[in-house]
């Protein structure tokens, strides 16, 4: 990967094989609705921490997934990777029913009960712009030569609540040098599927953003090696709710910009509007990346609550610079002023 070695994370980030492979079990239990307490026997018959021990879920799907079964064994096959967390998984439920996603309705739970039988048989995506390689490429086309990985991420919304998703995908850098990029490509645009008759939300008369749902990176923080392609979590193929087929997960900029359902990807000479900043310029900017030192005009940012939370406890913790990915990513912004390019 270009810019940083792959050395610059920090050992604290690297799960022991050992302890990862208790809490592997231990989120399979998890994820089936088995107590922890019964998983040392469970774990024979639980049983399938794949050679490759990466976090699965094993149960029964609530959506119809329409992945093709290529993709399916593709992302069945992900192997693990340095990118990892020791901090506890959000449990598959949390990450599949607590979602944003508004071309599928604007509460937590919509996206899961309307996007249930979302179609993602065929897909395509157009490359287009400052690129050597542009066209229509079928989801087969673009996903072939990549092998996935699963990456274990913190990730942040804006709204101040933040999980640990175990995803399954690659190098969103890897994707973007297939295309040759010119010398003028400096950002790179991506755009959400538009289909009413398949999404609510963008029905109905009163939305809360403009279709489609556009994000952009400068290319650089594109090309970093923590910024990924999303195809699937917890060893299943990207459910619909969480933007089947492939999304990109940003790890260190608020979740608005790991943007859902990507049907477009553009090279640009000059920086694209972004649909959170076209909405509402002064409470989102372009960057969006974590900040516990700049509000959001309406909140604070300095804690957020980590899901899932509990009656008992909202399990607040405090809110780390880019997310704690500052490592890998703060050279992206030296000499910035993150108050103002916020
Ligand atoms: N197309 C599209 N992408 C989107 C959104 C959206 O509404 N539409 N919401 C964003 C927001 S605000 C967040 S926090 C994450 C949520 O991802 P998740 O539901 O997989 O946790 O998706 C992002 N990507
Ligand atoms: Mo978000």
């Amino acid at each position: 990967m270009l810019i940083k070695k792959a050395s610059g994370i920090k050992s604290s980030e690297i799960t022991p094989e050992s302890v990862y492979r208790q809490r592997r079990l231990f989120m399979q239990g998890a994820a089936l609705g088995v107590g922890a307490a019964l998983l040392p026997s469970m774990a024979a018959a639980v049983g399938e921490v794949p050679a490759q021990g990466i976090a699965r879920y094993n149960g029964d799907l609530a959506y119809k997934t329409r992945a093709p079964a290529w993709l399916q064994g593709k992302v069945a096959a992900a192997r693990q990777s340095k990118y990892a967390t020791t901090e506890p998984l959000a449990p598959w439920d949390v990450v599949t029913t607590y979602n944003n996603f508004y071309e599928f309705g604007t509460d937590k739970g919509d996206p899961a009960e309307n996007a249930r039988n979302f179609r993602v048989d065929p897909w395509q995506v157009e490359i287009a712009g400052e690129a050597e390689i542009t066209g229509k490429f079928s989801l087969e086309d673009m996903l072939k030569p990549h092998d996935i990985e699963e990456r274990i991420y913190r990730m942040r919304c804006v709204e101040a609540w933040s999980m640990v998703v175990p995803w399954n995908g690659f190098p969103l850098a890897d994707l973007i040098k297939r295309f040759k990029p010119t010398s003028k490509a400096r950002f790179v645009r991506f755009e959400t599927l538009v289909d009413a008759e398949q999404m609510p939300g963008q029905r109905s008369r009163f939305t809360a953003i403009d279709y489609p749902y556009v994000e952009g990176l400068r290319m650089d923080e594109a090309l970093n090696e923590l910024a990924f392609v999303g195809v699937g979590l917890y060893g299943q193929a990207m459910p619909p709710q969480n933007g089947a087929p492939l999304r990109l997960v940003i790890p260190w900029k608020y979740g608005f910009k790991s943007i859902k359902s990507i049907v477009k990807i553009e090279f640009l000479e000059k920086r694209p509007v972004t649909t959170w900043e076209r909405s509402n310029s002064r409470e989102y900017g372009f960057y969006a990346n974590v900040n516990p030192q700049v509000s959001h005009p309406r909140w604070s940012q300095a804690s957020e609550r980590r899901l899932p939370t509990s009656l008992f406890s909202s399990n607040r913790r405090p809110t780390q610079l880019f997310n704690g990915y500052a490592e890998q990513v703060a050279y992206l912004y030296a000499g910035m002023n993150l108050a103002r390019d916020f």
